[in-house]
C-alpha cells in the first residue's frame, strides 16, 4: 500500500514538474528535491548590476497582463523570496547564453550579457503555471543551461500586400521575443503598396500606399473587390517600432525592393519606369473601376510579378533610390539593409534604349549582368553608409555583389552556391519555411497554395547536407517568410504562423542534438495553452494535417 502511494506521489510530482520550454534549452536538469519556488506579489527582483531594465519591464508587463500584479526591484535581497538577475560580459560569439536555476529560495538568472538575461526571463515566463485564482505561482526546482545555435533567427512580414497596423507589428515583435528570435525583416515596399514615409518623395505614400481594388480569390482570380485599400507608417511610427524591437533585443531589417516589385513607387513617380507613358498592364476583367478609368500607371491590384520595374538606364533612378536609402538608414540602426532583388522581369530592359545603352557602354553580356550592375551600384552606396546589403538569391545571377548577404528562398541551391563563394547566407527556403503555404492537406482557408505542415518545419536543418563542412559557417541562420497576399488582417497572419513559428524557433535556437519531434509534440499542447492565454489565433489540426 505504502509503495503504491509513493508511486502515485512520484507520478503526480513528475506530471507537475514537467517543464514545457520552447525552444528546447541546451540542457534542463530537474532536481529530484521535489521542491518549488513560490513566486508571489511580494517577490523582489534583485538587480545585481545595471542595464537589465528591458528584462524587468518585459517580465512585469507580462505578469501584469496575465497574472494581475508586478514585482518591485531592489539591489538587496529580501529573505528567501527573490529573483536574482545578473550578467557578465562574456560576449560569446553568438550573444544570448544564460543560466537559470530555481530552488526553494529563489530564481537565479545569469546572462553572458544583457541579452542572455532577457532570454532567461523568456524561459522563466515559460516556467510559470497558467493563471488561476491564486497569486502564488509555483516554479519547479530546475537548472537550465542554454545558448542559441544560430546568430540569425528571423521572421519576415510582408506589409506591402496587406498593411498591418503598428499595434499588430508590436504584437508580432513580442511573439518573436517570446520565441527567443532576434531579427524582424520588415518588407516595406511592394507592387501593391509602398508603406514607409519618405519625406523627400511624398507621393510614395500619398499615391503609392493606396490601391483602388484587389483581386478576389485564387489565380486567375474572379474580378476585383473594387475597394480602396492601403496604409503606411510615418517616420515617427517607424522610430517607435524600432525602439520597441530594440528593447526586446530584436533588430529590424528594412526591405526596400529593387529593381522589381516597384509598381507602387512607379505609380507615384512614373519616370522611375523605362516607359513612363505606358499604362500598367492588368486585364480589365480583374481591374477596379478606377483602375479601368486611369490613363497611366496605377498601384498594382493583382498578385504575381509585375513587368514594370525600375529603369536601370537612368541615373535619376539611382539618385532616387539613394535618397530613399538616406532616409532609411537614419531610421533603422540595423547594419543590414535589404534591397530585394527577386523576380525582376527583364522584358522592359530588353526594349528600353537607355538600358540597352548602359549594357553596351559597360560591355555587359545581357540583362542579368545589368541587374547585377544595378545591385552592385546600390551595394557601393549602402556600404558607403557603413551598412551591409542583403538580397534574395536572384542577386547571384550575373555575378554577386562583393559584400552581399544572400537570402536563399528558391530552395537551398542559392544558399549553397553563395556559401561556396564565401558569402554569408540566411536560409529561407520555400520548401520548409514559407508560412504563406497551407498547413493542411485540404484547403482549410484560402492560401497561395503549397503544403508545409508543422512536422516539415520542425525537421528543417538550416545547414544543407550538400555543403562542405567548412562552408557551414557561412550559414548565419534562418528565417520564415510571411507573404500576405492571402492574409488580409492580423488574425490570419497569426493563424498561418502558429504553431509553425514554434517549430522554427527550435530549429534556429536549440542544439541539433536536443531536437526531437516526439518530445516537441509532448511540449506543444502546453504552448498552445499559452496561445489561448495570449488570445492568439492558430491552426489546430497540426497533429493530423
Ligand atoms: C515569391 S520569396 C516572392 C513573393 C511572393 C511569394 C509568394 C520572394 C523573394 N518573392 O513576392 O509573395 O513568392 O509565396
Amino acid at each position: 500500500m505504502k509503495f503504491i502511494l509513493l508511486g502515485l506521489l512520484f507520478f503526480v510530482y513528475d506530471a507537475e514538474a514537467q517543464v514545457n520550454i520552447i525552444p528546447q534549452p541546451a540542457s534542463v536538469i530537474m532536481l529530484k528535491t521535489m521542491g518549488y519556488f513560490s513566486l508571489n506579489p511580494a517577490t523582489k527582483i534583485v538587480l545585481e548590476g545595471s542595464g537589465m531594465d528591458n528584462s524587468v519591464s518585459f517580465f512585469n508587463d507580462y505578469l501584469k497582463q496575465f497574472y494581475g500584479f508586478t514585482l518591485q526591484t531592489t539591489s538587496k535581497a529580501n529573505g528567501n523570496n527573490n529573483i536574482f538577475l545578473n550578467y557578465e560580459r562574456l560576449d560569446d560569439s553568438i550573444p544570448g547564453a544564460y543560466h537559470l536555476a530555481v530552488d526553494k529560495k529563489g530564481v537565479h538568472i545569469e546572462g553572458d550579457n544583457e541579452t542572455g538575461v532577457f532570454y532567461g526571463i523568456q524561459t522563466l515566463i515559460q516556467l510559470l503555471p497558467l493563471p488561476s485564482d491564486t497569486k502564488t505561482l509555483s516554479i519547479p526546482d530546475v537548472q537550465i543551461e542554454d545558448r542559441p545555435r544560430f546568430a540569425y533567427r528571423g521572421l519576415m512580414l510582408d506589409v506591402g500586400r496587406h498593411f498591418m497596423p503598428v499595434s499588430f507589428v508590436k504584437r508580432f515583435i513580442d511573439y518573436l521575443a517570446l520565441h527567443k528570435m532576434n531579427y524582424f525583416h520588415w518588407h516595406l515596399t511592394e507592387d501593391q503598396g509602398w508603406r514607409i514615409e519618405i519625406k523627400k518623395y511624398p507621393l510614395l505614400t500619398q499615391v503609392g500606399a493606396w490601391r483602388s481594388g484587389t483581386v478576389i480569390g485564387k489565380r486567375p482570380w474572379k474580378g476585383s473587390d473594387n475597394q480602396r485599400y492601403g496604409g503606411f507608417y510615418t517616420q515617427d511610427q517607424i522610430r517607435d517600432v524600432v525602439a520597441y524591437a530594440s528593447a526586446r533585443y530584436i533588430t529590424i531589417i528594412p526591405e526596400i525592393e529593387m529593381p522589381g516589385h516597384g509598381s507602387a513607387a512607379i505609380a507615384a513617380y512614373p519616370w522611375l519606369s523605362c516607359f513612363p507613358d505606358e499604362k500598367t498592364n492588368i486585364p480589365d476583367s480583374i481591374l477596379s473601376d478606377d483602375g479601368k478609368k486611369a490613363n497611366g500607371k496605377i498601384v498594382y491590384e493583382k498578385w504575381g510579378v509585375a513587368e514594370d520595374v525600375f529603369c536601370a538606364g537612368k541615373d535619376s533612378v539611382f539618385q532616387f533610390l539613394q535618397d530613399v536609402i538616406d532616409e532609411v538608414v537614419l531610421l533603422f540602426p540595423s547594419k543590414y539593409i535589404h534591397v530585394g532583388g527577386d523576380e525582376c522581369p527583364k522584358t522592359n530592359w530588353k526594349r528600353c534604349p537607355l538600358c540597352q545603352k548602359r549594357i553596351h557602354d559597360l560591355g555587359l553580356k545581357d540583362e542579368h549582368e545589368l541587374q547585377s550592375y544595378f545591385i552592385q551600384r546600390m551595394e557601393k552606396y549602402i556600404n558607403s553608409k557603413g551598412k551591409t546589403l542583403i538580397g534574395w538569391d536572384e542577386i547571384l545571377e550575373g555575378g554577386l555583389a562583393p559584400n552581399a548577404v544572400v537570402m536563399s528562398w528558391r530552395g537551398e541551391k542559392g544558399g549553397i552556391e553563395a556559401a561556396k563563394q564565401q558569402h554569408t547566407v540566411i536560409m529561407t527556403p520555400t520548401t520548409y519555411v514559407y508560412f504563406d503555404y497551407g498547413q493542411s492537406r485540404h484547403d482549410d482557408s484560402l492560401t497561395i497554395g503549397g503544403f508545409i505542415p508543422l512536422e516539415k518545419v520542425y525537421k528543417y536543418e538550416p545547414i544543407p547536407a550538400e555543403l562542405p563542412v567548412d562552408d557551414g559557417r557561412y550559414i548565419l541562420g534562418g528565417q520564415a517568410n510571411i507573404w500576405t497576399e492571402y492574409m488580409p488582417w492580423p488574425s490570419k497572419v497569426e493563424y498561418m504562423m502558429f504553431p509553425r513559428v514554434t517549430a522554427l524557433s527550435e530549429v534556429l535556437w536549440s542544439p541539433k542534438s536536443a531536437r526531437n519531434w516526439d518530445d516537441f509534440q509532448q511540449r506543444l499542447p502546453f504552448e498552445l495553452k499559452r496561445y489561448d492565454l495570449w488570445g492568439t489565433h492558430y491552426f489546430h489540426d497540426w497533429a493530423k494535417p
